[in-house]
């Protein structure tokens, strides 16, 4: 596997950094997971626009444009000869001193890995997905923003934890208030009626490009849309639940907490905006040509 790090593609043995690299030491980094289907990288531009934004608040120079970034993602999927997978774009502060400082780290890396990832196994899609609520509290917004994609998951790492060994894949997060923030790598939706609701990013959620998408998705499909506060009252009593990720796509949620949502089984919106959302991950993106 050819890998992309600091400007040059190499080899996966030789796509090393340091360990004094303030992403090892501290977390200091931010991240993006992008797929690509037949050749389409899906909503490549949006993931970077993310990157930019997180790096930006983290006050971490990428040192390369936006521009400059989708022609190495392009590149680093050619050279794996990869038109299916997924992609990580990675961005550490660069290797510093032992001390937080980050004004001592020379110089950001950057690096891309296109490989694959399987999340949920295809039963999960055909009958949907049976979660909990963690325990773990998702982090207070106003100390480190959820729509941040840093490279500190410990948080959603926590949550995760809490899921597998209750016999579960993905688990609801709830803000320090109590309301639902998102799943520990996943944005959460609700369907009652014609209305699509999810939870707004000052509960604590990451501004997911999936959920994005799946908003708009809805909104072509004459649904309501709407973005409100809520509590796990809602998600028991809906009609439907379902998650959205890039590496899960979107994906039924038929019980939580031992609750069955609706009648047990994926709903009849959800089939239909997984049907929406895999047709359009094929043509919205950045081909590689
Ligand atoms: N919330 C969180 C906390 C995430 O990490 C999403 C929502 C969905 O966002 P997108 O933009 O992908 O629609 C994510 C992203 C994994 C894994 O292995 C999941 C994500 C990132 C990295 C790894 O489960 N999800």
């Amino acid at each position: 596997m050819k890998i992309f790090l600091d400007g040059q593609l190499v080899d996966e043995k030789d796509a090393v950094v340091s360990v004094f690299d303030h992403g090892l030491l501290y977390g200091d980094g931010v991240f993006e997971g992008t797929r690509i289907y037949d050749g389409n990288i899906a909503f490549l531009k949006e993931h970077l626009d993310r990157l930019f934004e997180s790096a930006k608040v983290l006050m971490i120079d990428i040192g390369m444009t936006k521009e400059e970034l989708i022609q190495a993602t392009v590149d680093t999927c050619k050279a794996n000869g990869l038109e299916n997978g997924y992609i990580r774009h990675v961005v550490t502060r660069g290797a510093g001193t032992l001390g937080l400082n980050p004004y001592l780290c020379k110089k950001a890396s950057v690096i891309i890995i296109a490989a694959s990832i399987k999340l949920y196994p295809q039963e999960m899609y055909d009958n949907g997905m049976k979660i909990i609520t963690a325990g773990t509290i998702r982090n207070m917004s106003e100390a480190l923003n959820p729509r941040v994609k840093s490279l500190n998951y410990l948080n959603n790492i926590m949550a995760k934890i809490e899921a597998i060994n209750a016999g579960v894949m993905e688990c609801l997060m709830l803000n320090p208030q109590g309301y639902v923030a998102e799943a520990s790598g996943d944005n959460v939706f609700v369907v009652k009626g014609n209305k699509l609701t999810t939870p707004p990013t000052w509960c604590g959620a990451l501004e997911g490009i999936t959920r994005e998408k799946v908003m708009d998705l809805a909104r072509e499909m004459g649904m309501e849309v709407e973005e409100t506060v809520m509590s796990r009252y809602e998600i028991w009593t809906a009609d439907e639940v379902f998650l959205t990720g890039t590496a899960a796509e979107v994906i039924a949620v038929i019980e939580l907490d031992k609750r069955p949502i609706g009648n047990g089984k994926p709903g009849p919106i959800t089939n239909k905006l997984i049907e929406a959302y895999r047709k359009l991950v094929v043509s919205d993106g950045v081909r590689i040509g």
